[in-house]
């Protein structure tokens, strides 16, 4: 039988397990990155574990989120990531350097290899081909360390593209079809795999939009062939030797497939506060807008943003916006300031921002009250923009920059004919933001240069032979982790500070939480379905652990969520009988009786609510090293147990 791209990659770096969908299976990864908002706690993971030297074949540290710098905070956990980085075989890239997936996919990412990456648009990589997935900082300190990276078999969805797309139609809005019709759950357990005719008339940059955004689907990945197309990326990056063809066979099984026309598609917008919740730009032409945010690493490349200053050359951003741009890479801005692109973008009057992750994080931009934020960012979430009551809407740089210059939604295709955006023969090359590791005789003497800011992280205990505990929380659908635990300027600096960090534990939520936790000193949280979506901080589940959070019960898990609980020894447990979640109230107290017992030898869970006199039940699927994480009280404690 035939075979689908992410099959063929995956049975390559076949270590464990069989290739049957729904089961366990372990993998070699080839690279990992990571950025610096996970980065320290993945690198003080790292350490504990004590292997001298990364195994993978190319580690890279990126320095991207925490650049605000209103504090010490971020300049030492910079350097503690750069100085670790000398030490350990990891490459570093500077702030200033731009986006971890950006420059990712233009210097380092390779077609058929596997990267992990501690942020949850690793899939950013497929769009070269690559099997590239988002993962809790953990896993990818094991990764690094030369250890297997678990997944569950995934099944795979064609998307099959035909036609072209018409001018002024932009990836983005297949993206945001793709979404629309799948929602933000649609995803869970499958790989999203492009191909069909219209591949053919995507470059790179379009695919890699595509594949970034697929994680908004709850996908395990997204992945295009590896054409011609990503010869020519490669070669334009210097990196012709790097290509290797790939693609799935005529006879691949598809568990899914999605017929997309191109030739039809629209402008389309993801409307607050999800990005599922898509509009096309024609319903909402005319709406007044405050601001717009272009860059992220979802719509920043080259491509994008000579898009957007051909829009903006000889015109001046509307009164009454605020337009701001954020170049994905140095590479990207540098070849904009050397064809003066640039200062077409300067002159219509948008706010140059450093390349970096800024307002797609919180970091800074935040919108008026209530204002209307266009952005080509990934997620709407909301108060993620760092203004509660902000209303966040997703677009193309296209209808982004047309828009900005109108002040209302405007459809770009107002604009008439295409502009004709080649991508270069020879992207500009200057590696000197990257700095390689210290070589192996050197490395013993590398000091790690550590900041007051970084605290131990939090101890874990063995699983009891019995949990009782008041229910803390109850949330409905869709919570993210940025629910969990929010970014943003004010917190962010602070994610090497667990303790700090669990003051904002769920506060868009109920700010009254943490200080339950103090009171209760255990607890569960209750959730409805897709809980745990969106970034794959694995500070979502290290907070509530400190907070003594010992079980989530919920309709359903988010994927990387639901592995970082388990790294972090917190019981994962989905309702049997949905409708049970209805049963529970706020400080219910619930008993899980042999709770060891249980975990170890399979079965579901009697959840006892003492509080109500009922019961209901709870399953907890797991594999057998799953369980043994949790029996052992989280991934370190096993790792230390068993390496
Ligand atoms: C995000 O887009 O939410 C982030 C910030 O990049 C996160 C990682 C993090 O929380 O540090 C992600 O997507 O994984
Ligand atoms: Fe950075 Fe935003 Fe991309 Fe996350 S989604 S990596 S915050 S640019």
């Amino acid at each position: 039988m035939g075979m689908t791209i992410a099959q063929k990659i995956i049975k390559n770096h076949l270590v464990e397990g069989e290739m049957v969908v729904g089961t366990d299976i372990g993998l070699r990864i080839d690279q990992t990155l990571t950025q610096d908002a996970t980065g320290t706690m993945a690198y003080l993971e790292f350490e504990a574990m004590g292997v001298p030297r990364v195994k993978t074949e190319r580690s890279v540290a990126y320095i991207d989120h925490n650049t605000l710098q209103t504090g010490f905070e971020n300049a030492d956990d910079h350097r503690f990531i750069q100085s670790i980085a000398k030490k350990h075989g990891i490459w570093y890239s500077r702030p200033g350097n731009g986006i971890c997936h950006q420059v990712h996919l233009e210097r380092f990412g390779i077609p058929g290899k596997t990267l992990i990456g501690s942020d949850s648009h690793t899939p950013t990589g497929g769009g070269i081909g690559m099997l590239a997935m988002g993962a809790g900082g953990l896993d990818v300190a094991v990764a690094m360390g030369g250890g297997t990276y678990y997944i569950t078999m995934p099944s795979m969805v064609r998307v099959n593209l035909t036609g072209r797309l018409p001018a002024w139609v932009s990836a983005k809005d297949i993206i945001l079809e793709v979404l629309r019709r799948m929602s933000v759950k649609g995803g869970v357990g499958k790989i999203v795999e492009y191909g069909g005719e219209g591949v053919k008339t995507l470059t790179v940059p379009e695919r890699a939009t595509i594949t970034n955004m697929g994680a908004e689907l709850g996908a395990t990945t997204s992945i295009f062939p590896s054409d011609e197309i990503t010869r020519s990326f490669l070669k334009a990056q210097g990196r012709e030797q790097d290509y290797t063809e790939l693609s799935a066979d005529p006879d691949a099984v598809y568990d899914e497939v999605i017929e997309i026309n191109l030739s039809e598609l629209e402008p389309l917008a993801a409307a607050p506060h999800s990005p599922d919740n898509v509009k096309t730009i024609e319903e909402l032409e005319g709406k007044k807008i405050d601001q717009v945010l272009i860059g992220s690493c979802t719509n920043s490349s080259y491509l994008d943003l000579m898009r957007v200053a051909a829009i903006l050359k000889g015109k001046t951003v509307h009164p009454d916006v605020s337009l701001g741009i954020a170049p994905g890479s140095k590479q990207v801005y540098n070849m904009l300031a050397a064809n003066g692109a640039l200062a077409d973008i300067i002159a219509s009057g948008a706010r140059i921002l450093e390349c970096a992750c800024g307002p797609c994080i919180g970091m800074g931009q935040s919108p008026n009250s209530g204002g209307i934020s266009l952005r080509t960012f990934n997620r709407n979430f909301e108060g993620r923009s760092g203004t509660k009551d902000g209303q966040v809407y997703l677009v193309s740089p296209e209808t982004a920059a047309v828009s900005a210059i109108a002040g209302v939604f405007t459809d770009a295709r107002k604009l008439g004919d295409a502009v004709n955006i080649e991508l270069p023969e020879h992207f500009m090359i200057n590696d000197n933001m990257v700095t390689p590791p210290a070589p192996v005789e050197e490395a013993d003497s590398v000091e790690i240069l550590r900041g007051p800011n970084i605290k131990p992280f939090p101890v874990t205990q063995p699983l009891e032979e019995n949990i009782t505990a008041k229910t803390l929380l109850k949330v409905g659908d869709n919570i993210t982790t940025d629910h969990i635990m929010p970014a943003g300027a004010k917190i962010l600096p602070y994610r090497s500070n667990i303790p700090y960090l669990s003051k904002f534990c769920f506060a868009v939520c109920d700010e009254q939480f943490p200080e339950r936790c103090k009171a209760e000193g255990k607890g569960i949280v209750v959730g409805g379905s897709n809980y745990g979506q969106g970034s794959s901080r694995e500070h979502a589940a290290l907070v509530p652990l400190y907070l003594g959070i010992k079980a989530v019960i919920v309709k359903s898990f988010a994927r990387i969520h639901k592995a970082n609980l388990i790294n972090a020894g917190i019981l994962p447990l989905e309702f049997v009988n949905e409708t049970d979640y209805d049963s529970i109230d706020l400080m219910d107290e619930l008993e899980l009786a042999d709770i060891r017992s249980i975990i170890d030898n399979g079965g579901t869970v009697k959840v006892t609510n003492k509080t109500k006199g009922t019961s209901f039940e709870v399953s907890c699927e797991l594999s057998r090293r799953q369980r043994d994480i949790i029996l052992a009280g989280g991934l370190l404690n096993y790792t230390r147990e068993n390496v």
